[in-house]
């Protein structure tokens, strides 16, 4: 979509660039820098090298103290004559996180308190041709929020940071996760991080331009009604006429084409699509154009702690690796930001839909007035800027706020008080569907996530799997076995995740990671991770469930570069379990969205693509069980026959052959089938079910695997099943070679292998395939696609490396 209307109607002056910072230091002497505006203090103060990179082992601690003092942002600039002949001139702040007093040539011209609002101040007056000055100068809202609670009279708790310094983010209209969360760490920056310009206007700047979109039942026509909104109130609506309408479809379904027009002289480019969600009986299906979309995808938090590192390019990088890996939606979380307009255009673009969650996190909010007609203002401001793009799929109110009001925080919230609590989520909840009905009526407007349904504040959406959408944390949070996934049956799943380490590149920057052992050795004293390795994990307990998880499955890790590849190897396993079971209950399930797609520095975490935009083998192995076609086994409810299924996202018929063969962990063949597999456009259908018994007794089981192949259909589409955990079966040493032919490889193993790792250190791309089974006699080639043009087959050849399971696990 095309932005530049926010300056239509009006003469703008961009005041981006280098700005002066200016504030004092921790023990509080005088400190000045330069700093890139857009930007954020920390990134101005360690581009200046004036504090150590907060990403290296434990320094994030000492630099906690920049989020409770007090920073000034100034600048001085040109003002033409000409320019101040404006009738209406107004300096615009977008993105201004967060308590800011604003000054021009020395005149208070207003100040900001919500990091979510667009701000515009009458500057005209405060204005004089030829030099000028502006300063910015931002409290603290650490202490503000400190001061807030003070002043409440009840206690606000927000959850998911053990760690975290600041505790009163329910007060302040900024990111929460800038406390630190559980994948985070704690960067309560401040600054100017969006556009900061002057615009100059006579009556007719546009504030905003928005469309609704009238099909008829066939879409064979849309009315396209536009609407303008001018800076004096002033409304004005066209209505362009739409035959054929090219239609925009999520990824998966057809084309994203876009309808180019002009209006009140602005060129516009927007997705046409009817979106529905059907809600009847619990269900949560969204409809595009009329057909019933899976939804497949991931959670998506801010994709860098550093503001001025949130470029188009990360954007780009991480989106595309979603689209890569064949999903269709992307949650934007509640406890990140409303994202840069790049976030949107490229949601666009991609076919990616977007569950949309309000800013409201893991917290009890407060209810005044005040609190309310605040986030009613941010949230009328926020619609009327994005509800334009095809992309957005609905708006959440929140995230797990419900849950947090009925029974969060028993240590600070009593039973007594606790109604108080749940009836503020409902005010909150109700003022943000008015604003929702009244900035964007072409939405639905879902309360929270996880939800039961609309207004329904009564069911525990964390188990019941029964209706709306649901937050499935068992296996993580409560250390069940990855089966339990199969327990439940949702209607959508919109969170659940599994931890890994990061890897060893990811690791060295910011710890010095140990060596790695010689093959064969065992993990020796010396090659613990240390301290900083530790620090980076932010989910109390998290590194012991992630080993101890790994004892359930593995045979012991061989040294610490063992322990990283078996942790990315159970995440990968943990929700391929999930989705693959929660696939098959099509058309009862209708999404998938694990947590979480990225990260926001280099971590421990639940992500499947790590900081810096290299994929885990959550990411390769999502690409395979997302496949729009796949087949997949998994145990019948009595746990005894294997049952096959065939996945068809697809909008048409798949006629194809289902091969299913029995192999010896040794490589040997032992049986095979095959059947047809005729598979219906968007369905799930059991193809076959065989007794366990027909895979040999239950000693001879642990020792074969189930590998499952789909004939003609388009790749990948091969997929395995395992009788037992991989410490019970006799995973062989198998020698895996590889021929490097520019960026291609020839993979092959002497013996089956399995989660075959290629990787290329230190070079930025991604292999066609990985994290795969590689069968004796049964070779691959994949190619590598490198990100830097600079990238060359030798440097490639020399970085290249391969493992394997029992490479890793087994002494
Ligand atoms: C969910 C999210 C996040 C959190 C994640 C992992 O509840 O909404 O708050 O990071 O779990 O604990």
């Amino acid at each position: 979509m095309d932005k530049t209307e926010i300056f239509s109607g009006a003469e703008a002056l961009d005041l981006a660039g280098a700005w002066r910072l200016s504030g004092t230091a921790e023990d509080g002497t005088p400190l000045e820098c330069e700093a890139a505006v857009p930007g954020d203090v920390h990134s101005a103060l360690f581009a200046a090298g004036l504090v150590d990179d907060p990403f290296w082992g434990r320094n994030e601690e000492r630099v906690q103290w920049i989020g409770r003092h007090e920073w000034t942002f100034s600048r001085e600039f040109d003002v033409e004559e000409r320019f101040l002949a404006h009738a209406c001139v107004v300096l615009r702040l977008e993105d201004c996180d967060t308590f800011a007093e604003v000054s021009v040539n020395g005149v208070r011209v207003g100040e900001t308190h919500n990091r979510f609002r667009r701000w515009d101040f009458d500057v005209r007056r405060a204005l004089r041709p030829g030099r000028n000055s502006v300063r910015i100068v931002f409290g603290s809202a650490w202490l503000k929020g400190d001061a807030l609670a003070a002043a409440a009279g009840r206690p606000y708790p927000m959850s998911n940071s053990d760690t975290a310094w600041f505790n009163n983010g329910a007060f302040i209209r900024k990111p929460a996760c800038h406390r630190g969360w559980d994948w985070g760490l704690a960067q309560m920056t401040t600054g100017p991080c969006g556009r900061v310009a002057l615009l100059g206007s006579d009556g007719n700047r546009i504030d905003c331009v928005y469309s609704v979109q009238e099909f008829n039942e066939t879409l064979s026509h849309c009315t396209l009604r536009v609407f303008a909104e001018f800076e004096d109130g002033r409304k004005e609506e066209k209505d362009i006429e739409i035959d054929d309408p090219p239609l925009w479809w999520p990824a998966g379904q057809g084309p994203q084409r876009f309808f180019e027009f002009e209006a009140f002289g602005l060129r516009r480019r927007i997705g046409l699509r009817k979106i529905e969600i059907d809600t009847a009986d619990g269900a949560v299906c969204f409809k595009v154009n009329g057909r019933p979309v899976f939804m497949k995808g991931a959670n998506w938090i801010p994709c860098d702690a550093f503001e001025s590192r949130q470029t188009p390019e990360r954007y780009r990088d991480l989106l595309e690796s979603a689209a890569a890996a064949n999903m269709n939606m992307i949650r934007l979380w509640g406890g990140g930001q409303f994202e840069k307009d790049v976030f949107y255009d490229l949601c666009d673009e991609l076919g990616l839909l977007v569950w949309h969650d309000l800013m409201f996190s893991c917290a009890v909010y407060p209810a005044d007035g005040a609190f309310l007609s605040e986030i009613r203002a941010e949230t009328v401001c926020q619609l009327k800027r994005l509800r334009d793009h095809a992309c957005i799929a609905l708006w959440c109110g929140d995230n797990e706020c419900i849950g947090a009001a009925r029974g969060w925080f028993p240590e600070i919230i009593s039973e007594a008080e606790r109604p108080k609590y749940v009836d503020e989520c409902r005010r909150r909840i109700e003022t943000l569907g008015e604003a929702v009905a009244e900035a964007d009526p072409t939405r639905r407007f879902w309360p929270s996530s996880p939800c039961a349904g609309e207004a329904d504040f009564g069911h525990d959406a964390w188990h019941d799997d029964s209706r709306g959408d649901m937050h499935c944390w068992d296996v993580w949070a409560e250390n069940a076995p990855f089966s339990r996934y199969r327990d439940y049956e949702p209607r959508f799943c919109s969170e659940f995740g599994f931890q890994s380490f990061p890897s060893r590149e990811v690791a060295a920057t910011f710890c010095k990671p140990p060596p790695a052992p010689a093959l064969g050795l065992s993990c020796a004293p010396a090659e613990t991770p240390g301290p900083d390795f530790e620090w980076h994990q932010k989910c109390v307990g998290g590194n012991e469930r992630i080993r101890k998880t790994m004892a359930r499955h593995f045979a012991p890790p061989r040294g610490f570069a063992g322990e990283l590849y078996l942790s990315q190897v159970q995440q990968a396993l943990a929700i391929e379990t999930a989705v693959e079971a929660w696939r098959t209950l099509r058309p009862r399930c209708m999404g998938t969205l694990y947590w979480q797609l990225d990260d926001l520095w280099p971590v421990s975490s639940w992500s499947s693509v790590e900081y810096g935009g290299k994929w885990k083998h959550l990411h390769y192995r999502a690409r395979r069980f997302y496949a729009p076609v796949a087949i997949v086994a998994k145990p019948s409810k009595d746990g005894s026959s294997v049952e096959f299924y065939g996945l068809n996202d697809t909008a048409a018929e798949v006629r194809s052959e289902a091969a299913v063969r029995l192999v010896g962990f040794d490589g040997s063949a032992v049986s095979s089938e095959t059947f047809p597999a005729v598979l219906p456009p968007g369905s799930a259908t059991l193809l076959a079910s065989r007794p366990l018994a027909a895979y040999g007794t239950a000693a001879e089981r642990p020792e074969r695997f189930l590998s499952m192949s789909l004939a003609g259909a388009p790749p990948p589409t091969r997929g395995d099943f395992f009788f037992a955990p991989f410490k019970d079966s006799p995973v062989q040493e198998a020698r895996v070679s590889v021929e490097v032919s520019g960026f291609d490889v020839a993979v092959s193993a002497d013996r089956p292998a399995f989660f075959v790792w290629l990787d290329a250190p230190g070079l930025r791309g991604e292999f066609s395939d990985n994290s795969f089974t590689l069968l004796p006699g049964e070779p691959r080639t994949v190619r590598f696609v490198p990100k830097d043009p600079s990238a060359t087959p030798e440097a490639f050849a020399r970085a290249l490396s391969a493992t394997h399971l029992r490479e890793n696990a087994g002494l």
